[in-house]
């Protein structure tokens, strides 16, 4: 296959800045997954540098005797380049490169560059190469340096090493193509969607933070076969397997992208049908990395994240993984969700509780019935059997007597 242009031969060393104030207090952590970052993208982090200001500085992210420090730094760690820890505006872009001279990136660009590689599916993919343009589309002023890297290098590739669009008429058109095939392919989502409720199995979605282990728990429980990796954003494209439980109930669950500090809104908005696929879930599982030292302030950024995306009102199941590795006495709350439990995605341990709890939760969203339906209506007995579990059944003289378990929508269409 030939490649656009081979990154492998060429090592990409960079300097991590970030900027802490006293309401920012967490700069340390973001940069530590910052360097994760980088080293997913493939490239090497050779330096660390924090500012302390109470605000980025409006036109170079951080002040003129930072920036002389981060320069002494590239030279003498033979860095080529910058990683700034915010999304920065175009004019601290350009300004930063023309101080700096060498390439500037930032979380955003490194963030969209990881999705860029990790998409699989022709909408993720486009949905990245939108994320991308949208950014780039204002920022094609301030990115000189990185205009002339094209030809290689992160921050500078689209989905399927892609070469990106650089000029603005032609992003201009792409971007108005990318939206009408994204809405094409979002309609068929809908109407899988609504098939897939109308036949009312219950969808439990599986959420959390990149790298705490949704896809392991899928594949453990249904050899989804997605792709599980100690890198962050190993999966981007929504997968949906079937399960049946012990009981015979039919379930669906589905594994899809992680959240992040700084999730970028380019993304965010180009993603919001996938990162929305928990809005039609009847249990949202929120996996939590517990060995993390960061497991709660991730946790809040979850929750952030689902409320921007207006996912509320969810029965939320949290579920503390990794406990194979977690020191036994640990504990670890979640006041925010309905039930809480350990498991190890990776040797099974606690999952057979998990489905119990689930079933359990799953009983809880359902209605009792106890009906005598006349002879005439005879058909409805066939949907409860269909979508709801029939506990007894009797013929009488004025019709049959149904008891059973449905979900509210199946009873609603009775
Ligand atoms: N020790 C241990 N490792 C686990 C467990 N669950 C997942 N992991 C590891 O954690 C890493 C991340 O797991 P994934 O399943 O890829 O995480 P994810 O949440 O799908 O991550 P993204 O797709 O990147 O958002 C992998 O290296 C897994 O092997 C567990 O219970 N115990
Ligand atoms: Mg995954």
């Amino acid at each position: 296959m030939s490649k656009l242009y081979d990154l492998e031969n060429k090592e990409e060393r960079f300097v991590l800045i970030g900027v802490a104030s006293s309401d920012n207090d967490d700069t340390k952590e973001s940069l530590e997954e910052l360097s994760e970052l980088v080293d997913t993208a493939g490239g090497f982090t050779v330096g660390t540098i924090i500012q302390n200001r109470e605000k980025i500085h409006p036109s170079t992210y951080i002040g003129k005797g930072k920036v002389e420090e981060v320069r002494q730094m590239i030279f003498e760690m033979d860095a080529t380049g910058v990683v700034c820890d915010d999304e920065l505006s175009p004019m601290q872009l350009k300004n930063l490169e023309d101080a700096l001279q060498t390439a500037v990136l930032d979380r955003t660009v490194l963030i969209m560059d990881i999705f860029a590689k990790r998409a699989v599916t022709k909408e993720g993919k486009l949905q990245v190469e939108m994320a991308q343009l949208r950014y780039r589309s204002t920022r094609l002023v301030g990115m000189g340096n990185i205009l002339s890297r094209l030809g290689g290098g992160i921050g500078t590739r689209g989905p399927g090493e892609k070469k990106l669009e650089v000029d603005r008429r032609h992003i201009r058109e792409r971007l108005s193509q990318l939206k009408g095939e994204l809405e094409s392919l979002e309609k068929n989502r809908e109407t899988a969607r609504s098939l897939r409720s109308r036949s009312s199995i219950p969808i439990i979605a599986i959420v959390g933070y990149t790298n705490a282990g949704k896809s392991t728990l899928i594949n453990y429980l249904t050899n989804a076969g997605v792709l599980e990796e100690d890198k962050l954003f190993a999966t981007l494209d929504p997968t949906t397997r079937n399960y049946t439980m012990d009981s015979g109930q039919q379930v669906l669950f589905t594994d899809t992208v992680g959240f992040i500090r700084k999730l970028p809104h380019h993304l965010v908005n180009a993603f919001r049908s996938t990162l929305e696929e928990a809005k039609y879930a009847d249990i949202i599982l929120h996996v939590v990395d517990s060995v993390n030292p960061d497991a709660y302030k991730q946790m809040h950024i979850v929750y952030d994240t689902l409320a921007n995306l207006g996912i509320k009102d969810k029965t939320i199941i949290t579920v503390f993984n990794k406990q194979d590795m977690a020191p036994a006495e640990q504990i670890l709350k979640d006041f925010k969700a309905d039930h809480t439990i350990k498991i190890s995605a990776k040797t099974g341990m606690g999952v057979d509780k998990l489905l119990e709890l689930i079933e359990m939760v799953l009983m809880e969203q359902k209605i009792l019935i106890e009906n005598v339906f006349p002879y005439s209506e005879a058909g409805k007995i066939q949907t409860i059997r269909k979508y709801g579990q029939l506990l007894e059944e009797e013929f009488r003289q004025d019709g049959i007597f149904v008891k059973a378990y449905i979900s509210k929508d199946v009873y609603r269409s009775l």
